[in-house]
This record gives C-alpha cells, structure tokens and sequence, in this order.
C-alpha cells in the first residue's frame, strides 16, 4: 500500500511530486477535515432555516429537537432527501439541456449536431408511444424531443413520466402507483420536495421519504432520457479497446483532459479536434491528445475510445505531470482546487458553463448554434498553452492499462444474441440457473476519501468475480477499474472464478471481437445507470419475476456525491439491494437508518446496507444473491 491513501501507483507517484512542489491535494484536504463533527457526520444537525443550525443534543433541557420542536428522525429525513433533490436536479438538467439540444437538431436549428443512431431513435419512439409508421425522421425526432421536454414541464399530478412507465415493467409501475411515488414531472416533484422539507413543513419521516423516492424516480427519468438522446445524436456505444491511467498523456502531443458531464461538449471537442490534428503540428506537437476524467470522460470513452486519465479523486494528479495543456470542465464533479493546482504549470482551466465558473479561470461559454466553433476555440487555446509548457516540468508516470469498453445494452445484446437470437437475455439467466455464476452485481459511483482511494471498488471487483458474479460498472467506479488494469480479458484470466471464466469463454467464442471481453461490462457514465437498470428489468422480464427476486445487486463502495443518493434511492424503490461503502447520515436517527436499511425491503424488496470494509460487503452481497436464488429454486 502507498503512503498516500490510494492504490493507484500513477497517483501515488504524483502525490510524491505534489508534496515535492507543496501543492495540497484533495488527499490532504481531506486528512485536515478529521475528525469530523459527529452531528453533520450522523445527519442530526438541521441547518434548514436561519434560527438554526440546531443539533439533537439528548442530554439537555429542551435539546433533544430543534428549535421548531423537529425530531431527530425528522432532520434527518429532510437532510437525505435534499441529497436526493440535489442528485436528482443535477442529473436531470443535464438530461434536459440534450433534450433541448435534441429540439433544435429536430428543428434544423442547430448545425453541428446531428441524428447518428436512427436506428435507436426509432426504438425510443415505438417505445415511448411515437408514432413512427411512414413518417418523416425529423419529425419524429422532434415528437420525442418534446415529449422528453415536457417530461421537465407536467403539472398535472394525474399523469406519470413516460420514461418511468414505459421503460419500467408492470409489477414495477404497479408498486410506485401502490406507494404514491410515481411522478408526473421531473420538476414539479424536485420542486415539491424543497417544498416538503422546508421549516414547519412535513415532520413526518416515512412520508419525507417517500417524497424523496419519488424526485429519485425523477432522477432516473431524467437519466434514461439523457442516456437515450445522446446516444441518438452521438451514437450508441460499440465495444472499443483503449487505455486507463497517467500514462496516457502524451509528452510529444497536445494534451487536453475533458472533464464533467455533458457529452454535448466533450463530444464537439473530440469531433474539431479530428479536425485540429495539423494545426497541433504547426506548433510542433506531435497531435492533440484527448483523455477523460469523470463521467464526460466515460461518455467520450463509451463511443469515441477516448483513453481514461484519472477519476473524480485524482483529477488535481492530471495536471501534476505537468503536460496537461487544457483542461475543459462543463459541470459537475470539478473540484475548484484544480485552478489552484494549474497555477503550478502553464495548464488551461477552461469552464464552459453559466453555472459552473471557477475564479481565475478562462471561461468560453459554449454555444449549442455555435458548438464547432467553440470547440475549436477551446483546442486553440490548449495549442497555444502548448507552446508555454516547461519540458523539465513534465513527468509523466509510465503507467497505463488496456481498457475494453463500450458496453451499452444494444452492445451486450448484440453478442447475447449470437448465443441466442430469440432471447439475448437467457444467455444470463441460464447460466444463473446452471450455476456458473451467481448472479449479476453493478459496481459504481465516486471516489470518497473517507477511505483509501479506488480499494473497495477494485477489491469488491476482485472478490465478487472469484465467487463468479457478472460484474456491471459505471461511473468512476468503471474507471477505478480501467486505471487498475481490471477492464480487460488477462483479468478474467486472473481474477474470475471457474464457473465464471466458462461462461465468459461462451461469450468470447460468440462475440468474435478482436480483443477478449473484460472482467466487467462498463456501461457508462453515472447517466448511463438508466442502461443498468433496463439491463436488471430485462432479467425480471426474462425470468417471469418481479425486480425484488432478481438475483442483483448493486454498490457504490465509495459513494460521495449527492447524484450518488440519488441513484442509491431509486435503486432501492427498483427492488435492487444497495451497498453504500461509506456510513450514510442516516444513523443520527434509529428510526430513519431501520426505515431505508430494514422496512424499505418489506415494501419495495430493494435495502441499503452500509458497509466500509469491501471484504465484508462482498461477503454480503454473495449471500443476497444465493438467497435470491434459492428463493427462485424454491418457487418453482
Ligand atoms: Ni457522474 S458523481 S464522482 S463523475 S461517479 Fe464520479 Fe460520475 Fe460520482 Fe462524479
């Protein structure tokens, strides 16, 4: 293990050289913040109103509820649902800003965007109840487009998101209609949330956090819909092989990292940077070199094989090699302190967003009707900061990783399908029922300094594939096990257990691709976990259950942004177990902690269970699926 908390030898190498220069990285930030206050820690501290903050103080007069008389289960409802409000709104206005785009694609109002997947744009519309039959494809295109807008827009209560109704199955819709979750619109049930744990609002716990499934249910929604339009407009992801770490910088060439979330961006510049190749050479670079950090980056990784340079955790350690030229941000995720580690070297920080600007930095807001032209404005800038960077500054560590990505469903299916045309599904659901593996979990989510970086992500990757779990990953998950070297074939060969490794070698022998499929299929962004859930659905339909009884599994082991709640919650409301790797702030109050981690099962199937040590969450997560597979033998 590292000095440093991570186990990433490319980071720990720049952390050497961060504390060589004096730079303070997040890694000691985060040792400063400790030990942290045992109320914000445990959710007890209620900082809703200006009379506040107040803390459940048990021990005094009076001080066991705030000053409105709000209980420690009340704060600590409201405080994890405004997580959940936050996630969802991030998400989902990520997901509105394509739709809008989409709009104006469909309109002809837009020239640097373009329909590439029609194919999946007509799926959607049969899908989500567009007419498609003798029609125009713009047409169609803006039908969907509207009707994923007015997804955003509903007002009237009596309706229920597309999205959600049509993509979920029966028994699904059927409970988030039992359990008045189902939402109408993504902003009305983000806005009535607000709402509801305002002060003097709902004190009532269990109904605070119904209200947080249903804007997590928007959450999905508003994922799914990003999910399905950027794929339309950039094209779906096919499998493509590339490579994960620092040492996919490139000395000789101009390097420029995208960073965020919104493909809308990333996937211009990686278009006018094919372009910009000669005038990178003019100024004596050998190209321009693309890499991604964070979600952006799975998105450019997903359909263009844009190579992975760091996740969420590491980002500063990018511009630690000192050829990092430019680095574009849109939203989400970005931390400030990246201008700060920039000031070291000749690095561009370039925010793009009205949201998002960090002071001291350039900001080129970034123009829809002017997309290709910004870009290429954003790369010239990257060329001329090129020819500022100091050569004895460069120290690039020389560590990297073959990577097999690109796993949409659509992709999955199309090798499923070579096994079985008729019912691509079955080929993971036999092998369930033979009992070659176990089942199926999805590792994803961030990076969280409470614990060492990238080790419960890649040690749950390790034991769960040993005990033959087909393994699913987005997220900076995914790319804690890109940077690892686990995302390719030599690790099936590694870490796989045999009943595993048999199923794989059908896969491979089907597949006929080129390289050898990796230890787990990477889906995507944390967007892209709208492609997870049909993936977990597919399986229900497939074996005739419910969610609840399939037998998966889902973990963020090192969950830290509120996207992340979020998810975890509508996780939860699918019917899927929730492994979280960090204690939440929920154990403030008995009460609500039993709620999400005990009742949520009797009434939805799907639990969180917190759990910090990856060895005892693997554990966990193997028993859940031998239960709910022997629950399935016994049914039958
Ligand atoms: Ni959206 S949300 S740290 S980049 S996964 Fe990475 Fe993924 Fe969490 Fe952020």
């Amino acid at each position: 293990m590292s000095e440093y908390n991570t186990i990433d030898v490319a980071a720990t190498q720049m952390l050497g050289k961060a504390k060589e220069i004096g730079f303070l990285s997040t890694f000691d930030r985060a040792k400063a913040q400790e030990p942290r206050c045992t109320f914000g820690n445990t959710g007890i501290c209620c900082r809703i109103c200006l009379a506040g903050p107040c803390r459940i103080l048990p021990k005094k007069p009076g001080g066991n509820k705030g000053i409105c008389g709000a209980r420690d289960y009340t704060i600590v409802a409201r405080n994890t649902v405004r997580y959940i409000a936050g996630g969802a709104a991030a998400h989902s206005d990520h997901g509105r800003e394509i739709a809008e785009t989409f709009l104006h694609v469909a309109e002809g109002k837009v020239k640097d965007y373009k329909i590439t997947d029609a194919d999946k744009l007509m799926r959607v519309a049969k899908h989500i109840g567009v007419e498609t039959e003798g029609r125009d494809v713009m047409a169609i295109a803006k039908d969907v487009a509207l009707l994923a807008l007015q997804e955003f827009a509903e007002v009237d209560e009596s309706k229920e998101l597309t999205w959600i109704a049509k993509y979920s199955n029966e028994t699904r819709n059927q409970k988030f209609r039992d359990t008045g979750i189902m939402p109408a619109g993504i902003n009305l049930s983000l806005a009535k949330l607000l709402h509801q744990t305002h002060i003097g609002v709902d004190a009532d716990p269990v109904n605070i956090i119904f209200g947080g499934l249903k804007a997590a249910l928007s959450d999905v929604a508003g994922e799914h819909l990003a999910t399905d339009l950027s794929d339309i407009m950039f094209g779906t992801g096919v499998p493509v092989v590339t490579e994960a770490n620092l040492g996919a910088i490139k000395a000789d060439k101009v390097n420029i990292a995208l960073h965020g979330h919104n493909p809308l961006l990333s996937q211009m510049v990686v278009n006018a940077a094919k372009e910009m190749q000669e005038e990178a050479k003019a100024a004596g670079a050998k190209g321009i070199n693309l890499v991604g950090i964070c979600c952006t980056g799975n998105e450019v990784l997903m359909r263009e094989g844009v190579p992975i340079a760091t996740n969420y955790a590491t980002q500063e350690l990018a511009i630690m090699t000192g050829a990092m030229d430019a680095m574009v941000v849109d939203v989400q995720c970005i931390m400030p302190s990246i201008r700060t580690a920039a000031e070291c070297y000749h690095t561009k920080i370039v925010t793009t967003m009205p949201i998002m600007k960090i002071p001291g930095s350039y900001h080129m807001a970034f123009d829809e009707m002017h997309a290709m032209d910004s870009a290429k404005e954003i790369i010239r800038l990257a060329i001329d900061a090129y020819k500022q960077r100091d050569a004895a500054k460069v120290c690039i560590p020389e560590i990297k990783n073959t990577v097999v990505a690109g796993f949409s469903m659509e992709a999955m299916y199309n090798i499923f399908r070579k096994i079985n045309a008729e019912n691509p599904m079955s080929v993971v659901i036999d092998a369930i029922a033979a009992g070659e593996i176990k089942g199926v979990a999805a590792l994803i989510g961030c990076n969280n300094l409470k614990g060492t970086h990238d080790l419960n992500h890649t040690t749950m990757a390790q034991e769960l594939a040993k005990n033959d779990v087909l393994l699913l990953a987005t997220g900076c998950s995914a790319q804690a096990h890109a940077l690892a070297g686990l995302m390719n074939g030599e690790a099936v060969k590694k870490y796989a257990g045999e009943g595993l490794k048999k199923f794989y070698a059908r896969l491979n022998a089907a597949a006929g691709l080129t390289a050898e499929l990796p230890l787990m299929f990477h889906m995507g962004s944390c967007v892209d976990n709208s492609r997870v859930q049909d993936f977990v659905t597919a399986m229900a339909n497939e074996m005739g259950v419910d969610n609840a009884d399939v037998p998966f599994v889902v973990s963020a082991p090192e969950a830290m942004s509120e996207k992340a709640v979020a998810i975890g919650a509508w996780n939860v409301a699918y019917g899927n177990p929730t492994h979280v790797g960090v204690i939440a702030p929920t154990v403030g109050s008995q009460l609500v902690n039993d709620v999400v981690t005990k009742i949520a099962e009797d009434v939805f199937g799907g639990y969180f269970f917190w759990e910090p040590d990856a060895n005892k969450a693997s554990a966990k997560i193997i028993d859940i699926l031998d239960e709910r597979n022997w629950k399935n033998a016994m049914r039958k």
